[in-house]
């Protein structure tokens, strides 16, 4: 029996703008947060005495982190090495650098030697040799279309193709490990990668690129005693019949308020050849909460506002609050109470948001039952606009130029621009500009 302890998507670093300085240290305390939840990663793998640490990929939010970030984590994977825990690392797409081979934060560990340490930079099996016995480790990395296709296999095709074109030579590729494999010995394939199944958490908005999906049947092999991803933020199991597990252990600590409700940890595997046992570890990381309310038909906007912090346990929480008021309101708000009221949180945002002054009353005539045509509703909306009613056939001939399948001739739009800018005292531009600085000053 093979102890392991998987963990994924470590993302040191990022997140700062929810922290704040600490002043003994000078150091941003989500960073301070992020560092104290992997020791208690590695502090479990030392306590439990696992024979084999894997990590999914995405230590760092780019490959070129700041030295006191690269440091922080170096020094936690350092007692790795000291307690003689086989660990592999894995390339995930946060990792890697456009300039020469794999994961530049990462393949340092390689290029110095560390002993013990196994750097999953390409799709290759790794044989390792644990107190426990021996196992077998695929490790692939975050695929880019580079890394299996060459230019001029690529040229002329569309995207969609290209992608099922890499997944063919993924799936080549990966048999080529596959039929080299020893048959005796447990094995897990650690992947970087997006399966076409995957709850999405916050890396939908992390990633630069959309990479390309993996089709689930690709894992779902029964040569793998255990599937370790990487990549999804929110912690799954995509295979319920665990044959083999296939576990994204999720992020250690909330990058930020899209994964506010999700639960974060690691995952300790007991492996042998033909059965995987997994658990989920939960890991105690600070709360994010998002107070959301909408004062705008408050008699006391103020109160209610109080009302809805007190309901939610902001101590030591990142929170952000958000409001909708109507202008009228803003005298009411007294800024300096809000703060007040915030201050036992650990960082806070406020979002105030004016609701709509342009929302005009709902015209009979434009009811969701009718189909209208363009012109018609434009019609009936200009009908409704007193105050347009000098430039209505203008618009009117405008949009019928708009509309038109093959215009002849434009006419003078500039000249309508002119004059609609005569009617509401500024260009649509300025009211836009004018709008937004009202915001800001909130
Ligand atoms: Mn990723």
């Amino acid at each position: 029996m093979i102890k392991v302890l998987h963990l994924s998507d470590i993302h040191l670093g990022s997140g700062f703008s929810h922290g704040r300085i600490n002043p003994e240290t000078g150091l941003n305390t989500r960073l301070e947060d992020f560092v104290s939840t992997l020791s208690r990663c590695i502090d479990q793998a030392i306590a439990s005495s696992v024979d084999l640490v894997l990590f999914g990929g995405d230590a760092f939010p780019d490959a070129t982190p700041p030295p006191f970030v690269q440091e922080a984590f170096a020094s936690q994977f350092r007692r790795l090495v000291d307690a003689q825990i086989p660990t592999v690392l894995l390339v995930g797409n946060h990792d890697q650098h456009s300039q020469g081979q794999g994961g530049a934060s990462l393949c340092i560990y390689r290029t110095l030697g560390v002993p013990g340490f196994v750097v999953g930079d390409r799709l290759m099996t790794h044989h390792i040799q644990t107190r426990s016995g021996p196992v077998q480790v695929i490790t692939l990395p975050w695929l880019t279309r580079s890394s299996l296709l060459t230019r001029p296999e690529t040229e002329g095709l569309s995207l969609a193709e290209v992608n099922q074109l890499l997944i063919e030579r993924l799936r080549v590729a990966l048999e080529g490990e596959i039929r080299r494999l020893k048959p005796d010995v447990p094995t897990v394939l650690l992947g970087h990668l997006m399966t076409d199944n995957a709850n999405l958490g916050a890396e939908r908005f992390l990633a630069v690129g959309k990479g390309f999906t993996i089709p689930l049947s690709l894992l779902t092999r029964p040569c793998f005693d255990y599937v370790a991803l990487g990549h999804v933020h929110r912690h799954q199991n995509l295979n319920k019949s665990n044959d083999p597990p296939i576990i994204y252990p999720g992020s250690i600590e909330r990058v930020d308020f899209s994964e506010e409700k999700e639960e974060k940890g690691f995952v300790i595997v007991q492996l042998e050849r033909g059965s995987a046992q997994w658990e989920f570890c939960p890991l105690p990381v600070r709360p994010f909460h998002t107070i959301e309310v909408d004062v705008s038909s408050a008699d006391d906007s103020q109160a209610s506002l109080h009302k809805a912090i007190e309901k939610k346990r902001i101590q030591d929480a990142v929170v952000r609050l958000i409001y909708k008021l109507r202008s009228e309101q803003l005298d009411q708000i007294d800024p300096v109470l809000l703060h007040q009221a915030l201050s036992a949180a650990h960082s806070y945002t406020i979002h105030p948001e004016l609701v709509s002054q342009l929302a005009r009353p709902r015209l009979p005539e434009l009811g969701a039952s009718n189909s209208l045509d363009p012109m018609d509703a434009l019609k009936a909306y200009l009908n409704n606009r007193a105050d347009l009613k000098d430039i209505a056939d203008e618009m009117l001939e405008a949009a019928h130029y708009l509309l038109a399948a093959e215009p002849q001739e434009a006419p003078d739009l500039t000249r309508f621009e002119a004059e609609l800018t005569t009617v509401t005292g500024q260009s649509s531009h300025s009211q836009m500009a004018s709008l937004d600085n009202q915001l800001r000053l909130l």
